[in-house]
């Protein structure tokens, strides 16, 4: 937007003193920040307006990304930048004597996610404006985002979130748009003239109160909307009887059991545990937007038949899978619409992605709690099982081995992917080796079936939060020496790499690394009274603790190094410092003592003269999009070191290669991407691939024994964890030495151990030589363009969802 420094300040001071009665000098910090907020909130409303305005006018087709989560990370900064207006705000309060930086960490950091598939969800709805698509967002307003983590002792503890404590700035609520969710009961199917209608008695009903947040593209035109719905207890359910009769208690406990549904974001992203309270949130969230969508198509007047060409509606993940079984409720019980046609609108405006292969993250309902739960759902979805089953049989005859890795209720459960899948027209894998174990083996009997269905969308990131907002100075270099085609097209990044041999360039590189580094030293002095060394590899591995990302095998490979330098303190190493940041959930009891030991290790490193401070570790606290926006453009080594076709995609890899760090990592995931992008010299590959490990886990010849049993370094290792080496208390790592010598190694840190300690030997030799170095970094940062999530949003436009760029005044 076009806005002058002295506007500005006039329209500041205005909002301040309009809005809490004070002057610049006079008023809080926290008064300052959120007048400022305001302010913006101001300018961005407008065209939030118009841009509503523009598509129901034209009728343009919305795309509607349904997701339990969205990590969307402090929003202030990205605003000021996306209207283009971040330096004339900056010297506009440094005039009126306010920091804009210090104003910004005021602002608080919701959390509504667990980790990659919350951030990928809000990286899509900032690539969705910017491009000028029509792509909302529809989601739960939790209003205790994922735990705070506190270390103490070494130990994770987990504090309630607690983000709505201050008004949220951004949201709008919008209580003349409340649904009404109905949950439980019975349901009977009578006939009427009508024909067939589902009666309910009996049923729990439950309003859904939207708050909106606007999402704002740096194109400086869209805005389009994150809908987060709230559960509340409808007015007419407070029984005034009751009431006077002085029965409160019954009034509290009613509303406490409506607004359980929107309190708190479930905190395992690793372990599906079958829980009523999270289907509930589940049908919740999905029969909301999806009453919303119709209730906004009526609007059009259109055929419902033509619903499709109209909408498209994204499953991230199983978790919105009921949409399924609720469009087709709204199309059948609401709309009237006979079951055929029904089916034909469900399956073409739905798409789902796959996330994660692991088992034991799969969402598989009890029956009975589903029933219960949602018993017309339910109905309509053993209908769906019931055709499908027939269309199958006919197709394979009699082959029900078939039939039953494919149906949807099965054994007594309700299996959500299948669900998902049967009833989408698109189902993609997020890389493109994730998409091909779909393919090939996850989902093989499905991919017979519809092999026109499957598609592979690798993630991406957006470079406006994760280099732009996270790493302005590089930014600014890379715009500037590779042009401002770069602006709108990250692939044009790959100009860069005409400045490989540019020594300015290079000095450059470093010296804005080094920058970002002096942060992060300054950041853990204050915060944890470590000293660190600015000119020691930042090594980093930040991301959920799970087991298959093997944390594990780097905490193993410190502990090598330690006893190295305790042997030969006049080894000759590069100095390193290894940062881990990492959550895990509150119940997984291995991630917990993985971290535990983390914190063990730094602390005997850490305090050990004899290491010379040549290798420190630190443990960052509480890890999120705030922090990652801090470490990131400070790392030198990237660790993606997941047990190779465990980790469908990552996204942490690509954010740090855009801020040029070099990539330590097995094949896996976009690993491999990347790999393929920089080549063999700018990255350092290693351990078992992906067919390997699928090998060993089909054959069961994995034996731990054998690399134990011809490796010392190992064994010294394993014993160090019940010596007293590392805690007085000789149990302490129990969780870790069973997960070893009990689940004998199930994602492969002995077998990848030599191959991986090999691999950190490369990176310091790598690392001594500057230049090379430096080239590496640039190499990375040049081809990374290609995993802006500008480019994957274009492929799911093109490819899933057929919508076109929208712009206003054509
Ligand atoms: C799973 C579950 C399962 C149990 C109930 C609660 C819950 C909550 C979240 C999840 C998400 C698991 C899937 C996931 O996060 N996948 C990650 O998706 C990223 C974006 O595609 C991808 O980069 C990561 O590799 C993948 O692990």
């Amino acid at each position: 937007m076009n806005l002058t420094k002295n506007q500005f300040k006039e329209d500041y001071v205005k909002r301040l003193t309009l809005t809490f009665a004070q002057t610049t000098t006079e008023a809080s910090l926290e008064h300052k920040y959120l007048a400022l907020g305001k302010l913006i909130r101001d300018y961005i409303s407008e065209s939030w307006a118009e841009t509503n305005n523009y598509y129901t006018k034209k009728k343009c087709k919305q795309i509607y990304y349904f997701s339990m989560e969205f990590l969307l990370g402090r929003l202030l900064n990205s605003y000021l930048l996306n209207l283009n207006i971040r330096d004339v705000v900056k010297d506009g309060l440094r005039d009126l004597g306010i920091d804009l930086d210090t104003l910004l960490e005021l602002e608080p950091d919701p959390a509504l996610g667990n980790g990659g598939l919350g951030r990928l969800a809000a990286c899509f709805m900032d690539s969705l404006a910017s491009l000028g698509f029509p792509g909302h967002g529809c989601g739960i307003r939790f209003k205790h985002g994922l735990f705070n983590q506190k270390i103490i002792n070494g130990y994770q503890k987990e504090l309630l979130n607690n983000w709505l404590k201050e008004d949220f700035l951004w949201e709008i609520k919008k209580p003349e748009k409340t649904v009404t969710v109905r949950f439980g009961g019975v349901v009977n199917l009578v006939n009427t003239p009508n024909g067939i209608e589902p009666v309910y008695s009996g049923c729990e009903e439950i309003d859904a109160v939207p708050y909106d947040i606007p999402i704002l593209g740096s194109n400086m035109e869209t805005v389009n909307t994150l809908r987060l719905f709230s559960a509340e207890l409808p007015e007419e359910e407070i029984d005034l009887n009751g009431l006077q009769k002085g029965d409160y208690q019954k009034f509290i406990d009613k509303k406490f059991a409506v607004e359980a549904i929107s309190q708190i974001l479930y905190p395992d992203d690793s372990s599906f545990q079958g829980k009523l309270l999270r289907l509930k949130q589940e049908y919740f969230f999905v029969s909301a937007g999806l009453q919303t969508i119709l209730k906004r198509y009526k609007k059009l007047k259109e055929s419902i038949h033509k619903f499709s060409d109209f909408v498209g509606i994204h499953i991230n993940d199983t978790h919105p899978a009921i949409a399924v079984g609720e469009l087709m409720r709204l199309l059948l019980d609401e709309e009237g619409l006979d079951w055929d046609s029904a089916w034909d609108i469900t399956v073409k405006t739905l798409a789902y992605t796959n996330h994660t292969i692991l088992a034991e993250a799969m969402e598989k309902w009890p029956y009975d709690m589903f029933k219960k739960t949602v018993p017309r759902i339910l109905m309509i979805i053993e209908e769906i099982d019931r055709r499908f089953c027939e269309e199958v049989s006919k197709k394979y005859e009699e082959d029900y081995s078939k039939i039953d890795s494919m149906r949807i209720i099965y054994n007594g459960e309700v299996r959500m992917a299948n669900l998902a899948i049967i009833g989408s027209h698109s189902i993609n894998g997020v890389a493109k080796i994730h998409t091909e174990i779909l393919k090939n083996r996850e989902l093989h009997d499905f991919y017979l079936l519809y092999p026109e269905r499957f598609n592979n969308k690798t993630n991406g990131i957006t470079h406006r939060r994760w280099l732009k907002n996270a790493n302005p100075e590089l930014y600014k270099l890379v715009i500037e020496k590779s042009g401002p085609e770069c602006l709108n097209d990250t692939n044009k990044f790959i100009n860069f790499l005409k400045y490989i041999n540019d020594d300015n360039v290079l000095q450059t590189l470093d010296k804005i690394k080094f920058k970002n580094k002096e942060k992060v030293v300054a950041f853990v002095k204050n915060k944890y009274n470590i000293d660190i060394n600015p000119f020691s590899i930042f090594d980093v591995q930040v991301k959920r603790l799970h087991g298959y990302k093997r944390q594990l095998l780097n905490v193993f490979n410190i502990i090598y190094l330690y006893n190295q330098l305790k042997q030969n303190p006049e080894l000759d190493i590069v100095p390193r410092t290894f940062f881990f940041g990492a959550k895990a959930a509150p119940s997984y009891y291995l991630a917990k003592n993985i971290i535990k030991l983390i914190n063990s290790v730094a602390n005997v490193i850490n305090n050990d003269p004899d290491i010379r401070n040549k290798i420190k570790v630190v443990f960052l606290e509480n890890y999120g999009v705030s922090i990652a926006e801090l470490i990131i453009p400070a790392g030198d080594v990237s660790e993606q070191i997941s047990t190779a076709s465990k980790e469908a995609s990552g996204t942490g890899n690509m954010k740090f290669m855009m801020n040029g760090a070099v990539t330590l990592a097995t094949l896996d995931g976009a690993n491999v991407e990347i790999y393929d992008e920089v080549g063999d010299n700018n990255i350092v590959i290693f351990g078992l691939t992906s067919q390997e490990v699928m090998d060993l886990e089909k054959n069961r010849t994995y034996n731990f024994r054998d690399i134990l049993n011809s490796n010392p370094d190992l064994q010294k290792i394993l014993t160090q964890l019940s010596d007293g080496t590392f805690s007085e208390n000789k149990e302490e790592f129990k969780d870790i030495l069973n997960h070893i010598y009990g689940e004998g190694d199930p994602y492969f840190v002995l077998k990848d151990f030599s191959a991986y300690v090999e691999a950190q030997n490369k990176i310091n030799t790598l690392y001594e030589n500057r230049r090379g170095w430096l080239q590496m970094c640039l190499v990375n940062i040049a081809h990374s363009g290609k995993f802006s999530s500008d480019n994957s949003i274009r492929k799911y436009a093109e490819d899933i969802w057929h919508i076109k760029e929208v712009k206003r005044g054509e």
